[in-house]
Parts: structure tokens; C-alpha cells; sequence
């Protein structure tokens, strides 16, 4: 699918392609798509996104993170078709979306990581920095909140290494710095992954509730039970220490814990849990509803979010 075909959803795309989608966007919607740089890579790429203004620049912002695992294609995929749907959907539940609320979309927070994945192993999950005869950090441990306590490795060769240090990652490091330079205007953030059908939130270093924990159950529920309302597909989680796994160094608990987001997600998107093998490869045909469905989430999560 490359040059010659429009850009769509029946395809995983390549890097380059998605980042000159992004960049006919902005041409064609000036004014509302601006072109952003959340921040770079270690090979010297660009974390490329957009940030939506629909309805004029001083909305409450929404961040979306996706890509930061190479291997987890759906996630990018999704990112972009989310974008796509506030620019030209004529629901009218999205359409608000888009209008009420200041969009920062990043669909590939991985960029070295997303290419080595078409290059050379399809099941890479960090980034690509060395560290000695093994490469890369893992960047959904990397961040600087109670960085390296539960569920990371010193081992440079784990898929979980925390790295050497809190940030040292030019991807995590930058694209927080980004984040940091929109402190007070992000209501909620969202993290992007895959799989096993999980809607996460704080924390993951430990078993500690956030304080507005009620909050984050009422948000939830409404969450989950939107997401099967279309095909039926169960969702299930919670706080991600105790519904998953201990993970110190997220970015969700990063927002959360040092950036005054009082509400931070991650979607752990389609399939349910399956063998590592077919897991990250979800069926192309299935990026559709697969992002459907997370959309109709996404809206409902917003809605609960108001009321609070
Ligand atoms: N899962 C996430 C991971 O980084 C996660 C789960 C989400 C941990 C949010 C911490 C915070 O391990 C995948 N599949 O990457
Ligand atoms: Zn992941």
C-alpha cells in the first residue's frame, strides 16, 4: 500500500507512509491539524503527531500515546483511525469529541522500534538503544515515577529492562518533556497497546490506589461496558499492579503521578489473551472494528469523565 493507494484501515502501514498521511492532514486542514513533534528517537526520527484544535484553541486537552511497544500494530493503527473519525466523522457523539476538547495524537512513540519491526523482527518490543552486545530499554518502564520498583529487569537483554536511569531513553525523556510543556491542560490521557483486552489505570509500581480511585471505577465501568456494546468484546482490568502484572515506569502513572492528569488509561486492545506468537499479529481485516469499538470507549470514557 504504498504512494499510489489512499491511506485506509484495511492495512498495517509502514512509518513513513503514516507520517505523510500526518502531513497531509495538516495541509488540508489548516488551522485545525497542526503537525507536532512529541520528540525523537535514538536513530534520530521524529515521534510525529497531531494536535486537532475543531473547536478553536482553548478546549481541555486529550493526549493520546501509541506505539510505544513496536511489536503492538494495532495500536498506531487504531491512533490514526481515531484521528481520522474527529476529522471527518458526521456522528454527532464524535463530532463533539472532536469540538470540545483539544486532541495531541501520537501514533508512533517508537519510531526505531516500529521500523525494526517491518526490517528485521516482527516481535521487537523496545526501543533500539545499545547496551553492550543487547539493545534497547524497554519505554513503558522507562519513565521517571518510582521508576525500576516492581516488574522491571536490570538486564539490557529482558524485554523489560528499565534501562540504565529514569528517562534515559530519548524517546521517553523527550516526549515528557512535551508533555511536561502542556502541564495543566490535559484531562486525560491515554496509552495505546496490545493485547489481551484490558482497560488499565494507576498504578503499576504497587498496589496503592490513586486517591480518586471511585473516579477511576466509575470511568471504568462506563468504558467497558461501551466497548461491547457494538461486537460483543469483553474488556475487563483495573489498576494494573493487581489486574495485570507489576510495571513500574509507565507512562500512565508518570502522567498521573507527577503531571496533575487526573485521569490516565491504557488500553490493552484486541485479541484476548492468545499465544505470544498470533497475539501481536492481529488480522488487518479486524483494525476496523477493533478501533470502532475503542472509539464508542473512548466517547463513553469521556462522557463519565464530564461528570465527575
Ligand atoms: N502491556 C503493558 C506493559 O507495558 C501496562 C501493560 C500498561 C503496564 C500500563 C504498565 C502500565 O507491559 C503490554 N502488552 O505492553
Ligand atoms: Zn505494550
Amino acid at each position: 500500500g504504498r504512494a499510489t493507494k489512499a491511506y485506509n484501515w484495511a492495512e498495517y502501514y509502514q512509518l513513513d507512509d503514516t507520517y505523510a498521511w500526518l502531513q497531509t492532514l495538516a495541509n488540508q486542514y489548516p488551522g485545525v491539524v497542526t503537525l507536532i513533534e512529541g520528540g525523537k528517537s535514538y536513530q534520530g526520527r521524529s515521534i510525529l503527531g497531531v494536535k486537532i484544535t475543531k473547536g478553536g484553541s482553548n478546549k481541555p486537552g486529550i493526549f493520546l500515546e501509541a506505539g510505544i511497544h513496536a511489536r503492538e500494530w494495532i495500536a498506531p493503527a487504531a491512533a490514526t483511525y481515531i484521528i481520522n473519525q474527529l476529522l471527518t466523522s458526521k456522528e454527532e457523539s464524535v463530532k463533539k469529541l472532536a469540538e470540545n476538547y483539544t486532541w495531541y495524537v501520537l501514533p508512533h512513540a517508537n519510531p526505531d522500534g516500529y521500523v525494526y519491526t517491518h526490517t528485521t523482527d516482527r516481535l521487537w518490543r523496545k526501543t533500539r538503544t545499545p547496551y553492550g552486545s543487547c539493545f534497547g530499554a524497554d519505554p513503558n518502564r522507562n519513565w521517571g515515577f518510582h521508576w525500576n520498583e516492581a516488574g522491571t529487569s536490570d538486564n539490557p537483554c529482558s524485554d523489560t529492562y528499565s534501562g540504565p536511569s529514569a528517562f534515559s531513553e530519548i524517546e521517553t525523556l523527550s516526549l515528557s518533556s512535551y508533555i511536561a510543556s502542556l502541564k495543566g491542560k490535559i484531562q486525560l490521557y491515554l496509552s495505546l497497546h496490545a493485547y489481551s483486552q484490558y482497560l488499565l489505570y494507576p498504578y503499576g509500581h504497587s498496589a496503592e490506589l490513586p486517591d480518586n480511585v471511585a473516579d477511576f471505577e466509575k470511568v471504568f465501568d462506563a468504558s467497558v461496558a461501551a466497548v461491547n456494546k457494538r461486537y460483543g468484546t469483553k474488556y475487563t482490568g483495573g489498576n494494573v499492579y493487581d489486574a495485570i502484572y507489576p510495571a513500574a515506569g509507565a507512562s500512565i502513572d508518570w502522567a498521573y503521578g507527577t503531571q496533575d492528569v487526573r485521569m490516565s488509561f491504557c488500553y490493552e486492545l484486541r485479541p484476548s489473551s492468545t499465544s505470544y506468537f498470533t497475539g501481536f499479529r492481529l488480522p488487518a481485516e479486524q483494525i476496523v472494528p477493533a478501533s470502532e469499538e475503542l472509539l464508542d470507549s473512548i466517547v463513553a470514557m469521556v462522557d463519565e469523565v464530564k461528570t465527575l
